[in-house]
């Protein structure tokens, strides 16, 4: 076992970290260079030799930097940081690194959208991958998993085929990142085992506000086993603490002009700036005997285990505190593996899985070009590596000795092997018996009853979004039949549902439901339910011009920052304005480059000359507009509610003159600051107001 210093990644990979300002420029052979700005060449208007070799390797490692993109997942951010568990699991698991609560294990976190190419936008309609590797002592334990709790297949032999339906159209490379498009919802319309899952893609947990947002989820029922051999069912939950928050989808598609590196460059900037975030791990553990309690079977990766079944239970916090240095090295390279397991940690016989333990070795040894890859920095175990595996691309060890073999005298029998009690893994002796078939078990026929719990369990306006955003995506299909066989199949969902969409996208809406709908509801499925509030990292603009209230600036600025926000000033320009004090304020960032929805609140300072000059600017209107049609908070003090005032805010009363504050629907105004801007927090921190009728707003 390798002593606590050891088990610092950090200290792993220092060594290997090359900064240029440690030594002069050089070439890969380690021969200082002289000039790198001008080649080799015959007489200045000559030919360039061949005898340049620095030329010639500056070219050719330029032309081999790259490496095949992920074929899923390909776009994606990382952070490192550490896992602590909060008690030990002792009674379900002997995993070294649920024991402890002193001992902090080290960890990789990658997301990722999955759909997209590596360029792609980041708030596209999409799965998010949450991939952790958590560097114990007994090895790498990757937690591959996303930010949905089912998955679109049940077996991953049907993998290709949904991946082939949803990336872009093979003949024109058409759309990219976006299902909405003819050949997904073919494959969706004649496959409805990927309904449940479809219903969460429509919902708005494909759009989450931030990596730091958004849930994850192991997916498949693994199983625990503890130092006896006994074993536990398990599904794993990462929660976030600042709760789980999406943005909406008219948001998302400007998002994805505006900034198309939205949410990794808020993770990026909240680690930056110390805000780190955090996860909370929880498992539902279900005893063995009980894997036939359920009514869908354990092993079918496109049903949940309802919380109020089976609760969670909390068992450690992960907390991401350091940005990678090189996004190549490290987040492009990071290999993760279903099948990187720890002793005390097992598969079971979900298809899905069993399938998933074959493709990433496999895409690992493509992608990186060979089977040395677990020696990447990123990947190094800080547990020992020693077997007699051998050569290849790019081998980085050195393995002094005669012997590379098993059983050898030669060598003294070495590596010795380890048993249970010392450490080894041991696969769970878990009987198994049966027939030679391509068969699924009659266990996981039941496609509808799960997604209609889903649809139940929404709130009115999270049914609004996923009606909208079936008829968003339907309605780019071109094929009728495709349309109207999508309709039928979530007929079987919920009639009102199928009603809903088919009257958006002209197709004649079924007659009649043919599935009975008896209002079964799972309370936790709703992002409505249960959101810690807070208010930190919310990104909140501040619009002035010559002439605003400095001291309100001052104000907003302190009350904001004092609660972890980052408020932000802006104006028509960079630089800075006058404020009605004589004074000058700061300005951040100009509005022409920084869109509204960039934003989680805007708030409009007193100022008479101000609200007039902001009155008179189109951006300025449309900040506000388009704060309010995507439900955000929204703030003005004194003259700045006549900005308001100016958009005709549908059905929005707004604060008299003297009126200290007046909260309607999460548009605060009011002469006092004192008590606007606590109901102003109090809005930003409930994330948005969806009661809102948006719809009106020209935006
Ligand atoms: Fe997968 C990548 C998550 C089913 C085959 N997958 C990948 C990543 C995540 C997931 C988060 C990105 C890892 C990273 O950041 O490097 N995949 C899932 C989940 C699934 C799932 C939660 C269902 C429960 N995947 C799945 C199946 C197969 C694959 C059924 C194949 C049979 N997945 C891959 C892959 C990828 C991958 C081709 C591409 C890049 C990589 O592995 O490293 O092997």
């Amino acid at each position: 076992m390798p002593d606590e210093e050891q088990l610092d990644k950090q200290r792993q990979l220092d060594p290997l970290r090359d900064r240029p300002e440690d030594g002069p420029l050089s070439t890969d052979f380690g021969t200082r260079v002289e000039d790198t700005d001008n080649s080799l060449r015959a007489g200045e208007r000559g030919p360039t030799l061949l005898e340049d070799f620095h030329f010639r390797e500056k070219i050719t490692r330029f032309d081999h930097e790259r490496i095949p993109e992920r074929v899923v997942h390909a776009r994606g951010a990382g952070a490192y940081g550490h896992f602590r568990p909060y008690e030990s699991l002792a009674e379900y698991t002997r995993a070294d690194f649920l024991q402890d609560p002193d001992r902090a294990t080290p960890v990789f976190v990658r997301f990722s959208t999955v759909a997209g190419s590596r360029g792609s936008a980041d708030t596209v309609r999409d799965v998010r991958g949450f991939a952790t590797k958590f560097y114990t002592r007994e090895g790498n334990y990757d937690l591959v998993g996303n930010n949905f709790p089912v998955f679109f297949v049940q077996d991953a032999i049907k993998f290709p085929d949904f991946v082939h339906a949803v990336k872009p159209e093979p003949d024109n490379e058409i759309p990219q990142a976006a299902s909405a498009h003819d050949t997904l919802w073919d494959f969706v319309s004649l496959q409805p085992e990927t309904l449940h899952t479809v219903m969460w893609l429509m919902s708005d947990r494909a759009l989450p506000r931030s990596y730091r947002m958004m849930q994850g989820f192991g997916v498949h029922t693994f199983r625990f086993v503890n130092a006896e051999g006994r074993g536990t069912f398990v599904k794993f939950h990462w929660r976030p603490l600042l709760g789980t928050h999406s943005l909406v989808w008219d948001e998302c598609q400007q998002i994805a002009g505006a900034d198309p590196d939205y949410n990794r460059r808020d993770l990026w900037d909240a680690i930056a700036s110390g805000a780190f975030p955090e996860f909370e791990l929880a498992v539902q553990l279900v005893p063995e005997e009980d894997e036939f309690a359920f009514d869908f079977d354990l092993l079918d990766p496109t049903k949940i285990i309802p919380e109020e079944v089976v609760p969670l239970r909390p068992i450690g916090r992960m907390v991401l505190d350091r940005n990678p240095e090189n996004f190549f090295a490290e987040t492009e390279q990071v290999a993760f593996h279903t099948a990187h397991v720890v002793p005390g940690i097992d598969f079971t016989n979900d298809p899905l899985l069993q399938g998933r333990n074959f493709s990433y070795l496999d895409t690992q040894l493509i992608r990186l070009g060979g089977p040395n890859f677990q020696q990447l920095p990123v990947n190094r175990p800080l547990a020992t590596v020693r077997n007699n595996h051998r050569d290849g691309y790019g081998q980085h060890r050195i393995h002094p000795g005669q012997t590379a073999y098993s059983p050898n005298s030669l060598g003294g029998g070495c590596p010795a092997l380890s048993n249970w009690d010392s450490g080894a893994y041991r696969h769970s002796q878990v009987r198994v018996d049966g027939e030679k078939i391509r068969r699924r078990s009659p266990s996981f026929d039941d496609h509808y009853s799960q997604p209609q719990l889903f649809w139940n369990s929404m709130a009115p306006w999270e049914k609004a979004h996923i009606v909208a955003a079936f008829r968003f995506e339907l309605g780019k299909v071109n094929a009728p039949e495709v349309r109207a066989r999508t309709v039928e199949q979530l007929n079987h969902i919920d009639h009102e549902l199928a009603v809903a969409v088919a009257t958006g996208i002209g197709v004649n809406p079924p007659a009649e439901a043919v599935a009975e709908n008896p209002g079964r509801t799972s309370p936790a499925l709703s992002m409505a339910v249960g959101q810690p509030g807070s208010i930190a990292t919310r990104k909140v603009a501040i619009l002035v011009a010559d002439g605003v209230s400095g001291t309100e600036v001052t104000a907003v600025r302190e009350a904001l920052a004092g609660g972890g926000a980052v408020p932000e000033v802006l104006a028509a320009h960079d630089g800075e304005v006058a404020s009605a004090e004589g004074g000058a304020v700061r300005v951040d960032r100009a509005m022409p480059t920084m869109s509204s929805v960039l934003y989680d609140a805007v708030c409009v300072p007193g100022g008479e000359a101000s609200t007039l000059e902001l009155s008179r600017d189109g951006l300025a209107l449309r900040y506000v507009a388009q704060a309010f049609k995507h439900g955000k908070a929204i703030a003005a003090l004194g003259s700045g509610i006549g900005l308001l005032r100016e958009l005709g805010l549908p059905g929005i009363r707004l604060a008299d003159e003297g009126e200290p504050a007046v909260d309607n629907l999460g548009v605060v105004t009011g002469t006092d600051p004192g008590s606007v801007l606590p109901a102003f927090a109090d809005v930003i921190a409930q994330h948005r107001v969806w009661e809102r009728d948006s719809d009106r707003v020209a935006a």
